[in-house]
């Protein structure tokens, strides 16, 4: 008999990217990457008695009908269940949603199993709806190491520092409403298998581990920024270099950038991070969190600002589901 259970996940975002599997199947990276965990954005599960199989996933379902089906395979559960998650933000709101959906998944499968003690099982869990959802089990800055086992028993994620260690806000530029019009999973084979600066990328992914890790270690804005940045724009010029070229990024994007870059010149301690998308984040000093918002809003194709901040917690339980 399962536990009904309730979960909540933030979404993250990627300073040092993940981008391309060593194994497909069990969804392993090819780069080690370094995040910072979100405190609002993020979705919430649920896990339900049936009598049938009911699925209510916001956005495509098939990730979850893999965390679902693994969940069985791993238990040998035959219950039916009915499963919930959607974003606690609206889904247009320009984030990735399929990491924080996939944690919360995971987090809740794993109490309404009995795994609920076992982090490895629901990071495992998360990691095959989406590899990125790893990070987002776990609060403050996150590091989440490819490894090399084929078996991945040392592809692990840990909170590397706690937000306190370097508190900043982040101003989140949206600049469209549109789904993505090619899946993270795609991309990222396509430019494993096409783009010449790929093997570049992972090749230096080791090194600018290292270069994140410091930045933090010493509290140091500037030199994270540098790594964040370095590796936001190298990750687009992988994918304009694919064949074909994917190029995911907006005029006003670049604009973004632009404006960073100014009021970093002017003195003010922020930079920009880019995942797979066209929205920009900026990491910046809660001092000066208003101005850089109020900068990005005035951005003609920024058509709305998010304001958040790295978080100090990561998926958790809610109160028990009815
Ligand atoms: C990251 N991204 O490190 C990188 C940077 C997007 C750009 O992880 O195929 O949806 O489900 O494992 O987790 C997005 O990839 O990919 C991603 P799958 P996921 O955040």
């Amino acid at each position: 008999m399962i536990r009904a259970s309730r979960t909540w996940a933030p979404a993250n975002l990627a300073l040092v990217k993940y981008w391309g599997k060593r194994d497909a199947v069990r969804n392993l990276p090819a780069t080690s990457s370094l995040s910072a965990t979100l405190g609002l954005f993020g979705s919430e599960a649920a896990i339900l008695p049936a009598d049938a199989d009911v699925l209510e996933v916001q956005g495509d379902p098939r990730r979850a009908i893999r965390v679902l089906q693994a969940a069985r395979d791993l238990t040998g559960l035959r219950d039916p269940l009915r499963v919930v998650v959607r974003n606690t933000v609206p889904t247009a709101a320009g984030l990735a949603s399929s990491a924080s959906s996939m944690a919360a998944l995971a987090l809740a499968l794993s109490r309404a199993l009995g795994f609920e003690d076992d982090p490895l099982w629901v990071a495992r869990l998360a990691r095959l709806g989406s590899g990125s959802a790893v990070r987002s089990l776990l609060g403050g800055f996150v590091e989440w190491v490819a490894g090399i086992a084929p078996d991945g028993s040392d592809c692990q994620a840990r909170e590397a520092f706690p937000a306190e260690h370097l508190p900043l806000a982040i101003r989140i530029a949206v600049t469209t409403d549109a789904p993505k019009p090619v899946s993270s999973g795609d991309a990222m084979e396509r430019c494993r298998l096409t783009s010449p600066c790929y093997g570049d990328f992972v090749r230096d992914n080791p090194a600018a581990m290292e270069q994140g890790r410091w930045a933090l270690a010493d509290r140091d804005l500037a030199r994270l920024g540098s790594v964040a940045e370095e590796q936001s724009l190298r990750l687009h010029e992988v994918l304009r270099a694919a064949s074909p070229p994917i190029d995911m990024l907006l005029p006003a994007s670049r604009d973004v950038i632009d404006v960073v870059l100014r009021m970093r010149d002017r003195g003010v301690p922020c930079f920009f991070t880019i995942d797979a998308g066209p929205s920009v984040a900026v990491f910046v000093e809660e001092a000066h969190a208003d101005a850089v918002g109020s900068a990005l809003a005035a951005i003609p194709g920024v058509i709305r600002v998010l304001e958040d901040r790295v978080a100090v917690e990561g998926a958790r339980f809610l109160a028990e589901a009815p």
